[in-house]
């Protein structure tokens, strides 16, 4: 192993005096200017981890829903999940060491999880449209090499994408065909199955209009056009050629500022969806005919795709364990509708994918969202067997029908990660084949109303919460704070914490009116100080 060559090309890649980044929920982000060591770095775990697992490893350089300026870096273990805890510890070691040591903690790392420096190695490489990102995946591509690794890079892809790439490769092409035209191809079969089921079919061709948020998830959906027939007629705004990534739009926008974003043309009733910076999350909105705005976010999503997947077990006759996993900021009124109306179970987790992931995989079907609009099915091995069993079995033709749309489905989802391309697919095949519009799909339960806010101190880690971020127990005396204030308010809930990928304290409060929802995030970030 030529560990001089490591050290020697890592002074082309300094470290800037005292910056400490930590690799959190989602990877490292900051400035897309203090990015480049860390890029080179991620380049040499990338290796490292890919001879531990004996595997390809993804990294994507993306900052998802920040501002242009910044950027970031994910890595991508063996099946397309996010990289296993245990390594994002010795990515912010490797991240924050001084260039002399960096021969050092690879070794140590090494040594800690037995790694054979002659295994071989590949590293799947992806980025997002920011102008900051040729460069820095090139800087991964040198921490690569310097390592003596293979690599591939993929150039311009979704985050999802990425993962995708990544499971099939490593699951020698079981997954699908390891290209982004066999995502296109993989995609859009199942697409084209399930739309058939629709009764409405071939009648009205259906519309959406799309938000790319300036960003690749634009670029890639004027691709997989290519590869759709008339099942889905799709409408790109904020399409890259005008606006800036992220801008003003996209789900983040969308979600937290809860009204359309810039760049769309909007007339009432019309169905719209926004993409985030990297295509993992998508949210759906409309403005009905008095011009009010209607936000149908993550939950409203994980309600739309749970109902359809029960219903259709129920017609199946199989006894599946289903379950929906959701966040503390899931709205109050789809945690009620899914347990008390559809029967559903509902587990809360921490905020962050890779939690509702690993809660969703106990399940035989396991459905995941972020109210922010992230989110996926998991069908466990089981499940899905059995559910291709009947499909290609001899059993009546009711229940080989519902069956193959299950098919369909496990197919048109990205099991690996939230997608937005997949689930917007998945979403208008649903109300495609329940005949539902958007106002239909909306009026299945109302949100209460609900407000986000973010809190500057001093140093955010002084909260520390416990029971799914749902309880501080850190500093004494603020969560009995907030418990008065939410006494003040009907069918009301507060919760703050600190977030995970900017440095600020999130407040969020749901009530019975807005007004309410709004007074009551006010109160609690004013308890926060
Ligand atoms: P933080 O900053 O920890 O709240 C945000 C989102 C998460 C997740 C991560 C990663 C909210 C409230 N939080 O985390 O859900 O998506 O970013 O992108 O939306
Ligand atoms: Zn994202």
């Amino acid at each position: 192993m030529d560990f001089a060559a490591i050290a020697r090309l890592s002074t082309e890649h300094p470290k800037p005096i005292g910056l400490e980044l930590q690799y959190g929920t989602a990877g490292f982000r900051s400035k897309a200017e203090q990015l480049d060591h860390i890029m080179y770095r991620m380049g040499l775990l990338a290796v490292l981890r890919s001879k531990q697992t004996k595997s390809t490893i993804g990294v994507m350089v993306t900052a998802s829903h920040n501002p242009e300026e910044d950027n970031g870096v994910k890595l991508v273990d063996p099946l397309g999940e996010m990289l296993a805890v245990a390594w994002e510890e010795y990515a912010t070691c490797l991240a924050n060491a001084e260039e002399q040591d960096i021969t050092a903690v690879l070794q140590d790392i090494s040594q800690k999880e037995r790694i054979s420096l002659m295994q071989e190695a590949f590293v799947a490489i992806g980025r997002d449209t920011r102008p900051s990102s040729e460069t820095l995946s090139q800087a991964v591509i040198d921490g690569v090499t310097a390592f003596g690794a293979q690599y591939h890079d993929y150039g311009l892809v979704t985050t999802p994408q990425l993962h995708y790439i990544v499971c099939c490769r490593n699951t020698r092409e079981q997954y699908g065909t390891s290209t982004v035209k066999g995502y296109y191809q993989k995609l859009t079969k199942a697409f084209a199955e399930l739309c058939k089921q629709a009764s409405s079919y071939g009648d009205t061709p259906r519309g959406v209009k799309v938000d790319g948020a300036n960003g690749i998830g634009a670029l890639k959906l004027k691709e997989i056009e290519n590869y759709l027939q008339k099942e889905c007629l799709i409408e790109l705004f904020n399409d890259g050629t005008k606006g800036k990534l992220n801008c003003a739009c996209g789900a983040d926008f969308v979600k937290v500022q809860q009204k359309p974003p810039q760049g769309m043309e909007m007339n009432p009733n019309e169905k719209c969806c926004s993409f985030d910076g990297d295509a993992d999350r998508i949210v759906y909105y409309y403005i009905d005919s008095a011009g009010q705005f209607h936000l149908l976010d993550g939950d409203k999503i994980a309600t739309l795709i749970s109902t359809f997947l029960k219903e259709l077990l129920i017609k199946v006759g199989l006894n599946l364990k289903m379950a929906v996993i959701q966040t503390a900021y899931a709205n109050g009124s789809s945690t009620r509708y899914l347990e008390e109306t559809m029967k559903v179970p509902v587990y809360c987790t921490k905020t962050g994918v890779k939690h509702l992931h690993h809660k969703a995989q106990e399940f035989d079907i396991g459905v995941y969202f972020e109210a922010n609009g992230h989110g996926t099915v998991l069908f466990s091995k089981t499940a899905e067997e059995k559910i291709r069993q009947l499909a290609k079995g001899e059993v009546d033709a009711e229940k080989k029908k519902a069956a193959k749309m299950l098919e369909n489905t496990i197919d048109l989802i990205n099991q690996t990660v939230g997608d937005a391309i997949s689930d917007m697919l998945v979403i208008e095949a649903i109300l495609a084949v329940k005949s539902f519009t958007v106002q239909q799909w909306d009026t299945v339960y109302t949100d209460l109303p609900n407000r986000q806010l973010k809190v500057k101190v001093a140093d955010r880690r002084v909260i520390d919460t416990t029971d799914a971020e749902r309880c501080a127990v850190t500093p004494p005396g603020l969560q009995e704070k907030i418990d008065e204030l939410v006494k003040k308010h009907s069918l009301s809930r507060a919760f703050v914490r600190p977030s995970g990928t900017e440095d600020v304290i999130r407040v969020y409060a749901e009530a019975n009116t807005q007004e309410n929802a709004d007074a009551l995030a006010h109160e609690v970030s004013l308890a926060v100080f």
